[in-house]
């Protein structure tokens, strides 16, 4: 027999498959438009929870311009909070990845149409759908290397992923404007299959539509159940295969808990840290005093029992914190009661994260603190010893350790 397939696929007959149609697609659609909203809202949490209009050194995104109007003072509870928005973020952007790709399998003939605008109109959303298609595959992109491969694109990952994101979600919106009405139909009555989706001349189904979504969502379901492990701590770690790995060897004991960079990476040497060469340097108000570790023990000591949440989705469970209350160091150097912000330098020389700055709500929180041990133990090198910042709610980022030098006053 004769194979009379076109050879273009700019040729309607050249699709074979007898899946593709407005249900399917419309499905998918319906899928991601939520899915896609949940991703931008808390990407754009994430960014509000670096404090990045409190200082310099927070904003990774400092020519943001107008795309900055929405932001917060973070708060410092509930405890759990960015652990949860960003472990959303992070879950649900790798969970819709096999969504992401059956739906552009599911509308591809329409990148090979015929001609390519037929008027203004049709010009304007063929270009919108380019920024859509570009801009998500870029977005996913972006995110997954950062989680998986501590980045590998030139270029600042933060800077990319968030004007991709306004790019991205502003596209996403015409687009779900433009085709909610036909999706609502496509997907409420059951209309004949109809349109330019579907296959003139179909080959022998294999799968039934329902049965390919239960295969999407099945690995979408594989994808939750690899991951969301990682977000969830202790015990449910061991489940993530497919969080990152190669990541220090945190072992046992009471340290044992995920290490982001380790005290060798930072170039913290133990002679840095021993107890006659370490000095804390806190500044404030009535001017500036040195503390040993000694000193810092004399303090009155506290606990907190809080977790550390990363922005690349992994967190720990609560950890059992004991140190000085950032709000009795404030007021060792001259704000006692309403203590100000605070500037946080490391012992660290160089890298992105050796210094941040803390807002007044978090200095005052009675939870935050100088941490000088770790569920019972002296922290451990890679956790940050002699002595690491913990704060309620915040991300990892915030949580310096090693730390130098402390700088009270309004920043
Ligand atoms: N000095 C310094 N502190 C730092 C970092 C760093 O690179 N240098 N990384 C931060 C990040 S991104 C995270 S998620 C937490 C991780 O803390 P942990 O390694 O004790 O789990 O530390 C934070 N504190
Ligand atoms: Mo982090």
């Amino acid at each position: 027999m004769r194979d009379d397939r076109p050879l273009l696929p700019s040729s309607p007959g050249f699709w074979r498959s007898p899946l593709r149609g407005p249900w399917f697609t419309s499905v998918l659609g319906t899928v991601l438009l939520v899915g896609i909203t949940v991703l931008f809202v808390t990407g754009l949490v994430s960014y509000a929870a670096y404090n990045p209009d409190l200082s310099p050194v927070n904003d990774q995104t400092p020519d943001k311009g107008l795309l900055g109007f929405y932001l917060f003072a973070w708060p410092t509870g509930p405890v759990w909070l960015y652990r949860l928005t960003q472990g959303v973020h992070v879950t649900l952007g790798i969970v819709l990845i096999p969504v992401l790709l059956a739906k552009l399998w599911s509308v591809v003939p329409r990148l090979f149409a015929l001609p390519p605008a037929r008027s203004l109109a049709h010009a304007l959303e063929r270009i919108s759908l380019l920024l859509l298609v570009g801009g998500g595959l870029f977005e996913f992109t972006t995110g997954v290397l950062n989680v998986q491969l501590d980045y590998v694109f030139p270029g600042s990952f933060y800077p990319l992923h968030f004007y991709g994101a306004w790019v991205f979600f502003a596209a996403f919106v015409a687009h779900a404007v433009l085709k909610a009405p036909t999706a609502v139909r496509n997907l409420r009555r059951h209309v004949r299959e109809e349109g330019d989706l579907v296959a003139p001349r179909p080959d022998a189904p294999t799968v039934s539509r329902r049965g390919a979504l239960a295969l999407v969502g099945g690995g979408s379901l594989l994808l939750f159940l690899t991951t969301v492990g990682q977000s969830l701590g202790g015990p449910f770690r061991r489940t993530a295969l497919l969080a990152p790995h190669g990541g220090a060897d945190p072992g046992g004991g009471p340290n044992g808990f995920q290490i982001n960079k380790t005290a060798a990476y930072a170039g913290i040497t133990p002679a840095d840290t021993h107890q006659d060469a370490w000095r804390l340097v806190v500044t404030g108000r009535t001017g500036t005093v040195r503390l040993s570790r000694a000193d810092l023990l004399r303090m009155p000591l506290h606990s907190s029992s809080l977790p550390i949440a990363c922005v690349e989705g992994w967190s720990t469970a609560d950890q059992w914190w004991r140190g000085v209350r950032l709000g009795d160091l404030a007021a060792l150097v001259g704000h006692d009661g309403d203590p100000p912000d605070v500037f946080v330098e490391s012992l660290q020389r160089h890298g992105a994260f050796r210094r941040a700055a803390l807002r007044a709500n978090q200095v005052a929180d009675p939870r935050s603190l100088l941490a000088l041990y770790v569920n019972g133990e002296t922290l451990s090198p890679d956790h940050g010893y002699p002595a690491r910042i913990i704060v309620p709610a915040a991300p990892g980022v915030l949580n310096t350790k090693w730390v130098a030098r402390l700088t009270f006053g309004d920043l």
